[in-house]
């Protein structure tokens, strides 16, 4: 059984409501992935005769606010011990959901958070590298997306607020999260969605879609990437094995 943390965000600038926090309120509370059959062979088929592999998730909504959001992401991810973290954040004015690839060392607050805190060129982390890739193969999951007809796009910015900044921490963390026998599995992404149409308040003039299909996409992008950290998983093991 895999844990997956969702996180999405409280409401903030003039939106009274976050699609965010609506998509991960939508979002199963359990479910299956299918196993991507490994380049060696699916082992996992031949010891449990199942092609699925079972998940949970568990969500959690985050303040608007610089530190605040990441400590309340951390102490959640110390409680639940995730192998996934998705975190989702609105992103109004998007046309489609969009996983985000870089998250860069930068707080350049448009308007202040919802704390009142608007920092201006500074670093989420003065010690940290200028940017960091997530570690989900997100090219390969959002193409799978878009093949299987969902309105996914890669993203290669996550902007310069709150949700760039809890993804950099997320990211740093999984960073210095050493990879041994000790330690489970962990990925982190960050998504984006756009506003959707069932939301209070939607400005007339900004793109939306329909909240379920918002929800069934994001729904493909952890499935998707649930599967295929598995199949990882079974490649590392092959090293393992010859010793290596
Ligand atoms: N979107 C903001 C912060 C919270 C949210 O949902 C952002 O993109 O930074």
């Amino acid at each position: 059984m895999r844990t997956v943390l969702v996180t999405a965000f409280e409401p903030f600038g003039r939106d009274t409501e976050n699609a965010a926090a609506l998509v991960c309120a939508g979002l199963p509370d359990q479910g299956r992935f299918p196993k991507r059959p490994a380049a060696k062979g699916n082992r996992a088929d031949e010891e449990t005769g199942s092609r699925e592999g079972e998940y949970r998730v568990v969500k959690r909504v985050l303040p608007v606010e610089f530190r605040a959001a990441v400590e309340e992401l951390f102490s959640a991810m110390d409680e639940i011990a995730p192998e996934l973290v998705l975190c989702l954040g609105q992103a109004g004015g998007r046309r489609q959901v969009t996983p985000e690839r870089v998250a860069v060392n930068l707080m350049d607050a448009p308007i202040p958070d919802n704390g009142g805190f608007q920092p201006v060129e500074e670093p989420v982390s003065a010690a940290g590298p200028t940017a960091y890739f997530t570690n989900v193969p997100v090219k390969a999951v959002t193409e799978a997306a878009k093949t299987a007809g969902y309105p996914a796009e890669l993203s290669h910015t996550a902007g310069t607020y709150v949700c760039n900044c809890v993804f950099y921490m997320l990211l740093n963390r999984i960073a210095f999260t050493p990879a041994n026998e000790a330690t489970k599995p962990l990925w982190g992404d960050f998504i984006h969605v756009p506003y959707v149409q069932e939301q209070k308040n939607v400005p007339q003039d900004k793109p939306s879609l329909p909240l379920g299909q918002v929800v069934d996409t994001v729904r493909f992008l952890m499935e998707e990437t649930l599967g295929r950290m598995e199949e990882t998983m079974w490649e590392e093991k092959e090293y393992e094995d010859f010793g290596m």
